[in-house]
C-alpha cells in the first residue's frame, strides 16, 4: 500500500477572516465623556454623561457623539446618562422623532413620539428575525433608539450586526457580482404586517398600499459614510430579482449567514435605563428570544429620520 502524499500546506487553506483592525478604535475622552468601543467591530460604550430634559450640550459635543455614532454603529449610554424626558431629547440631537409604533407596540403614557416594544403587549415574534426597522419602506428611519424600562431577571438581550463589516467578509470578485443584482423588500415576507394586522383588515389592506414591495441593490453605498454595505435582511427581503428561485434563495442565505456571524456582533444586555442608538442603515438587529416566564420586559422605542 503506498502512502498518500500530502503536498499541501494546510494552513493556506484556511477561511477568510475579517481583519478586525479595519474597526480598531482606542478608548478616547471628550469634553469629559469616555467612549470605548462596545465590541471590537461594532458599538461604542458612552460614560459619564448626563443629560437631563431641555439641557443643551455644546455643539462640538453633538457633533462628535454624532460622528462616533456612525463610525462605530451605536452607541450604548451608560444607565444614568437620562430619565425618559431626557431620552426623547437625547435622541433628537441624532434626527427628527417620528412616531413609529403599530397595534403591538403602542406610544407609552406622556410620550406621543415613542413607542413600546413591551412583553405584556407584544405578541407577535417578528422582532426576533435580523433585521433593519422599515426595511420594505420608501423611507426607513435613520436611527432606532431604546430606552430600557423593565428588563426581565435574565435574558431578552438585543443583537446587532455590522452588516458594513459584512461586507468585507465577502470575497472580491462575488461581492462584485452581487453589486449588479436588485433585492425586493416587503412586509409581507415574514408575515410582519399580516400578523401586525391580524385583528384589523382595513387596515392592513391600508398598509400594503401605502408600502407595495420596494428594490433596493444588495450591495449599497451607505448615504453618509460612503461604505459599502450587505442590504438585505432576512425579515424583509423577499427575492432577487431576474435569477432563478434557487440562486435568489440560497444567495440570500448566504447574506443571511454572514449577517450571522459572531466576529460582526454586539450583544446588549440591558440594564434598567440604559440607552442604545444605532445607526439603521448599516446595523441589522434582533431580539432574543429567552426570556419569557422571566419578568417583565419593556423597551421605549425612538426611530429618527
Ligand atoms: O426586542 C428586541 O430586542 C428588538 C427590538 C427591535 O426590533 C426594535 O427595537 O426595533
Ligand atoms: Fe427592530
Amino acid at each position: 500500500m503506498s502512502a498518500i502524499a500530502i503536498d499541501t500546506d494546510l494552513s493556506t487553506v484556511q477561511p477568510r477572516v475579517l481583519d478586525v483592525s479595519h474597526y480598531y478604535s482606542p478608548a478616547e475622552t471628550f469634553d469629559g465623556i469616555r467612549v470605548s468601543p462596545y465590541k471590537p467591530v461594532l458599538g461604542a460604550r458612552v460614560e459619564g454623561l448626563r443629560l437631563k430634559k431641555g439641557q443643551a450640550l455644546p455643539d462640538t459635543t453633538v457633533a462628535y457623539l454624532r460622528r462616533k455614532l456612525l463610525d462605530r454603529g451605536f452607541l450604548y449610554f451608560e444607565p444614568g446618562t437620562v430619565d425618559v424626558d431626557g431620552f426623547v431629547d437625547l435622541v433628537q440631537l441624532f434626527g427628527e422623532a417620528r412616531f413609529y409604533g403599530g397595534p403591538y407596540t403602542p406610544p407609552p403614557e406622556g410620550h406621543k413620539l415613542l413607542n413600546t416594544i413591551d412583553s405584556k403587549i407584544k405578541k407577535t415574534n417578528m422582532n426576533f428575525i435580523w433585521h433593519v426597522d422599515g426595511g420594505y419602506y420608501p423611507d426607513p428611519p435613520k436611527m432606532t433608539a431604546l430606552f430600557a424600562t423593565a428588563v426581565p431577571e435574565y435574558g431578552g438581550d438585543t443583537l446587532f450586526s455590522n452588516a458594513v463589516a459584512a461586507y468585507d467578509l465577502l470575497d472580491p470578485l462575488f461581492a462584485q457580482y452581487l453589486e449588479t443584482l436588485t433585492a425586493v423588500h416587503s412586509g409581507d415576507t415574514v408575515g410582519h404586517l399580516p400578523l401586525s394586522y391580524h385583528a384589523d383588515p382595513e387596515g392592513l389592506a391600508a398598509q400594503r398600499a401605502k408600502y407595495p414591495p420596494r428594490d433596493t441593490p444588495v450591495i449599497r453605498v451607505h448615504p453618509e459614510t460612503g461604505r459599502k454595505q450587505v442590504f438585505v435582511n432576512e425579515s424583509y427581503t423577499f427575492a432577487i430579482r431576474g435569477v432563478t428561485r434557487a440562486v435568489s434563495q440560497n444567495l440570500l442565505n448566504i447574506l443571511f449567514d454572514l449577517i450571522k456571524s459572531p466576529e460582526l456582533h454586539a450583544r446588549v444586555s440591558w440594564e434598567q435605563g440604559a440607552v442604545v442608538i444605532w445607526d439603521n442603515r448599516s446595523v441589522q438587529h434582533c431580539g432574543v428570544n429567552d426570556y419569557s416566564g422571566g419578568g417583565r420586559r419593556a423597551l421605549y422605542r425612538a426611530t429618527l429620520y
